[in-house]
């Protein structure tokens, strides 16, 4: 095992690793930027490193610094967490020939997966089903329309660079097909620095369902079942849970041989998730595979007592699988939320600002893991994630009746949380009956009226300092030009906020 092991990321997901690092009696090394000199993740790590300014280009995405910094540290290996560096097959690269060992999968594992064409044909060549459509970029609008025609609207032109949601476009019909091609391609080319697409089915009110892989160094993989990552926001994920209510023994065997098979076909050694649509006649299809550590491992880790971080660390240090797959059982229900510090009354708007009080809920079958602690204050470049609370119980009622009590004893102080967005739909009969597809969250905010007025609003667009912290984040996000939305999650959030701000300053 690792003697000691350097954290390249922040927020909670630092502090879960620098956790399973102490488990494993690992030394965690922190870095962290301006904006985090007083991170709770550093406060915990045994070292910390300073790499530079606050904006994420000018510190958590410079690969040698973090290389340096390791270095320094004296540690053997670097684990990326999920966003900023995790997916990026060139650190990864830099890392080995460093002489240190990236806890993830080889470069060639990550970039086979980075580019979803590529991902889409090693899918095919592990026999597992893809949504019909094109196998390469395409490479002109004629060949775009021959196969729409082909495979019958409405199809869906993505960015074969991209993932997450982003360069997305459905087309309903032939006389979409021009502008949208190039619309599409302009988006790709602006978001991911690579104008291709690809056309794919458009599946119609599917469900978001991933499947957990782990995979050692020697030839062992296994799948950990599934979440289910349907209740999305703007293509960011809500709330998890594991097991996916509508699932059964049976579909669930099948995708996890289906996942199996296309982590073996991309050389795949560590953990790792295969994501699926399942449509209303409960088809599965290939969708893409994120080759990192994911934000919602935890609702895994509930029902089936494996820990993934440590198995993580464990492959990358070279040993064996700790679980067979006939050992692996599915306990229970486990149910996610993303606390995120944005205000769901005011359009998701971020709400950075010091936490004033902070009373963590805790009792039977609750996880919080969060990267913040009273008095410290939300910085404005990152991610507004501040925590990710979730609840075990024997069934899912269970699980759904303690989350709510969870979120009832959750206090944060300072400024505002999506814990009241929470509570509602917590107490949603959809919800509770399991009616929850991909737009499950955009029909849910069309149909409650706001319940702030837009009197309220426009008095907080007067509010001279949130709207200079919104423009500070913009211009900040702006100017780190390195700072590309991709797949991944702290990085897409970026984006987000930078949304939320714009809209924010273009409505005032
Ligand atoms: C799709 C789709 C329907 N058909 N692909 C969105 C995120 C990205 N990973 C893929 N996404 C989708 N791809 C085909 N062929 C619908 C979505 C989709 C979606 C998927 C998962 C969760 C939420 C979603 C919201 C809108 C669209």
């Amino acid at each position: 095992m690792f003697r000691r092991v350097l954290i390249a990321n922040r927020g909670e997901i630092a502090v879960r690793l620098i956790r399973a690092c102490r488990d494993l009696g690992v030394s965690p090394v922190a870095v962290y930027s301006d904006a985090d000199r007083d991170a709770l993740h550093v406060r915990l790590a045994d070292q910390a490193f300073h790499i530079g300014e606050s904006p994420a280009g000018s510190s958590y995405l410079l690969g040698d610094r973090i290389i340096a910094a390791a270095r320094q540290a004296g540690a053997e290996a670097i684990h990326p967490g999920y966003g900023f560096l995790s997916e990026r097959a060139w650190f990864a690269q830099a890392v080995n020939e460093a002489g240190l060992t990236f806890i993830g999968p080889a470069p060639a594992s990550i970039e086979l997966m980075g580019e979803k064409t590529s991902a889409r044909r090693a899918a095919e060549r592990a026999g597992a089903p893809i949504v019909p459509g094109t196998r390469e970029p395409l490479s002109s609008e004629d060949e775009a329309r021959r196969v729409a025609a082909a495979i019958g609207y409405p199809v869906m032109l993505k960015a074969a660079a991209g993932g997450g949601g982003k360069g997305m476009r459905v087309v309903h019909d032939d006389a979409e097909l021009s502008q949208a091609f190039r619309l599409a391609g302009a988006e790709a080319g602006a978001a991911f620095g690579d104008s291709a697409v690809y056309l794919e089915k458009n599946i119609e009110r599917p469900r978001h369902i991933e499947i957990q892989v782990v995979a050692d160094h020697f030839g062992n993989v296994i799948h950990l079942g599934e979440r289910e990552c349907s209740i999305q926001r703007r293509h960011q994920k809500v709330i998890e849970e594991c097991p996916a209510s509508f699932n059964d023994p049976d579909l669930r065997e099948r995708m996890g041989a289906a996942a199996i098979s296309i982590a073996r076909a991309a050389n795949y050694q560590s953990v790792g998730t295969v994501e699926f649509l399942v449509d209303e006649s409960r088809n599965f299809y290939f969708l893409e595979m994120n080759t990192r550590l994911q934000v919602e491992h935890p609702v895994t880790e509930l029902v089936t007592g494996i820990d993934l971080v440590r198995e993580q660390i464990r492959i990358a240090a070279g040993e064996p699988l700790s679980i067979r797959q006939e050992d692996v059982r599915w306990n229970g229900s486990a149910i996610e939320c993303r606390v995120y510090a944005e205000d769901p009354d005011r359009q998701f708007l971020p709400s950075p600002g010091r936490i004033t009080l902070l009373r963590t809920p805790a009792g039977p079958g609750i996880r919080d893991d969060s990267g913040v602690y009273e008095g410290w204050e939300v910085p404005i470049h990152y991610d507004p994630m501040i925590s990710k609370l979730a609840a075990w119980g024997a069934t899912r009622e269970e699980s759904i009746s303690r989350l709510q009590r969870a979120l009832d004893e959750y206090i944060v102080g300072g400024i505002r949380t999506t814990i009241p967005f929470f509570k509602r739909v917590l107490t949603d009969p959809d919800f509770i009956a399991g009616r929850i597809d991909t737009g499950y969250i955009a029909r849910m905010l069309a149909d409650q009226p706001p319940s702030i007025s837009r009197e309220e609003i426009e008095r907080d667009l007067d509010n001279e300092e949130l709207v200079a912290a919104i423009i500070a984040a913009l211009e900040h996000l702006q100017a780190s030009s390195q700072v590309r939305p991709q797949a991944g999650d702290s990085i897409s959030k970026q984006s987000q906020w930078r949304l939320a701000a714009r809209q924010a300053i273009l409505s005032k």
